[in-house]
């Protein structure tokens, strides 16, 4: 396994669609696994491959807690078979928009159809933080981010801080 680097916006790579996965195979196995340590190391509570510059519809998640033991999922070419009419506000934040954090609404539950780490068919009955955050993923595989979902003003002044932050780092190599 190995940590791979995770790509923060603006970045062109964070706006292609990510395309379906034909096979799940020992390839995409080690793919999700790569994910799953890269996910855990940074730490956050979702990845999508494109995150890692791989536009393939594959999530990894894991929402256990600190002291719960470790309860990996993974989702590979997920649909949404439905999403409820209430909505459910989070304050979400993103490995590739560090450091900013926004309330963002999104339908309370959803239902998602996806292939496991098996390759397995399974549908999911989403709600809480899974369904907020397995739709986010979702949102990874379209080329869209939460900030999309935030008022124009309140994007680009996100947007400028993050272009000021990756000019000082480039300053400053770490
Ligand atoms: O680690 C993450 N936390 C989070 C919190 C609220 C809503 C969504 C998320 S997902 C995020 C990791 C990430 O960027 N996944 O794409
Ligand atoms: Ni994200």
């Amino acid at each position: 396994m190995a940590i791979r680097d995770i790509i923060t916006a603006p970045d062109p790579r964070l706006k292609e669609v990510s395309k379906p996965v034909d096979k799940v195979d020992d390839a995409l196995r080690r793919l999700m696994d790569d994910m799953l340590e890269t996910m855990y190391a940074a730490p956050g509570i979702g990845l999508a491959a494109i995150q890692i510059g791989v536009p393939k519809q594959v999530i990894v998640m894991d929402l256990a807690g600190e002291d719960e033991k470790p309860a990996p999922r993974y989702f590979v070419n997920p649909e949404l078979l439905w999403v409820s009419d209430e909505l459910a506000t989070y304050e979400e934040g993103c490995l590739s928009v560090p450091e900013f954090y926004e309330d963002v609404a999104r339908p309370a539950r959803c239902r998602v159809r996806y292939l496991d780490y098996q390759g397995e068919i399974r549908e999911q009955d989403c709600e809480g933080l899974l369904a907020t955050c397995i739709q986010h993923e979702m949102d990874h595989l379209k080329g869209v981010l939460f900030i999309d979902h935030l008022s124009k003003l309140k994007r680009s002044i996100m947007l400028k801080k993050l272009v000021k932050a990756k000019k000082s780092q480039e300053k400053e190599p770490a």
